[in-house]
């Protein structure tokens, strides 16, 4: 809540109107450099590992001593950004849903069409800057009663619309690539972001099950995305996201501290004027 206490990002960022606590935390690793927006990555499973193991440990260990030695190496060969360690038990897939992304935008369209974005109100009272929808058997409500996980959508009496299966695949299979063998969701929060919308430091701390990991899909504009540590006063790394990126979090890092910075304007030819995150959560 405190604006001093968002991540060290400055004054300009320092309005934490949106403090919520969603449930856990992130490490702090080095991350290493960017990929450079111009350079997609194509056909981005086309690395994926033989063996999840790898994910977690030689491939993304690899890969760290690589930008570690030579930061402009992700620059000059943006497939090396692909499966990256970035904090302990946490891999960014960099354009791993890139091949599907078309498939996810209509399984977004499919779910808002049964529940609408909305801005839900913090339990201080005020509006998320982010719009928000969910799927599967539950769905992340904040309003004044707190934050929690609900079977219905208050909004219509009616169960949150189905999973589509194009999201569940690709849920599961980035966990299993990242080392979480046998992942099964319950629930599905969306993120909308306009330009100038965020998402201030918290800890995603709402679900029961700690040893799954959470697993996020950007897609849409880019946004820098803020990574901490247990605790709010912790240093904060800072990690841009594009559209197809997926990031499993798990294992220590997963009830560390994270949020995203004011999403700059922008257009993408797919989504439009906006950044869409989903997150994929293992409540029950
Ligand atoms: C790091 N969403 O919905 S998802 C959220 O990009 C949320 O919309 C962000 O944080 C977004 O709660 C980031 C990635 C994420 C999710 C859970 C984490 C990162 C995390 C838990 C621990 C550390
Ligand atoms: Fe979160």
């Amino acid at each position: 809540m405190r604006p001093s206490a968002f991540c060290n990002a400055g004054p300009e960022h320092g309005d934490a109107h949106v403090s919520q606590s969603r449930a856990r935390s992130a490490l702090s690793s080095a991350s290493c450099a960017p990929r450079t927006p111009g350079l997609a990555v194509l056909s981005s499973r086309a690395g994926r590992l033989a063996r999840p193991q790898e994910a977690r440990m030689s491939g993304c260990a690899m890969r760290n001593r690589h930008c570690r030695g030579a930061p402009l190496t992700a620059e000059l060969f943006p497939e090396t950004r692909r499966c990256h360690r970035i904090a302990a038990g946490a891999v960014l897939l960099g354009g791993w849903a890139q091949s599907q992304a078309l498939a996810l935008t209509a399984g977004v369209d499919a779910v808002i069409a049964s529940a609408p974005w909305r801005h839900m109100q913090t339990p201080g009272g005020r509006a998320m800057s982010t719009a928000n929808s969910n799927c599967g058997p539950l769905g992340w409500q904040s309003d004044a009663l707190g934050y929690r996980y609900l079977r219905t959508d208050p909004e219509s009496g009616r169960a949150w619309p189905a999973m589509p299966a194009v999201f569940w695949s690709l849920a599961v299979a980035a966990a299993e690539e990242a080392g979480y063998p046998g992942f099964a969701p319950d629930a599905c929060l969306l993120n909308r972001y306009a330009p100038g919308a965020r998402l201030s430091l918290h800890r995603d701390q709402d679900e029961r099950d700690a040893a799954a990991p959470i697993v996020s899909v950007s897609l849409g504009l880019p946004a820098t995305f803020l990574f901490g540590g247990a605790r709010r006063e912790d240093p904060c790394h800072r990690l841009p996201l594009y559209h197809g990126d997926v990031v499993v979090w798990g294992g220590p890092t997963r009830f560390h501290y994270h949020g995203v910075l004011p999403v700059p304007d922008g257009h993408h030819p797919l989504v439009g004027r906006f950044r869409i995150n989903l997150t994929f959560r293992k409540v029950r």
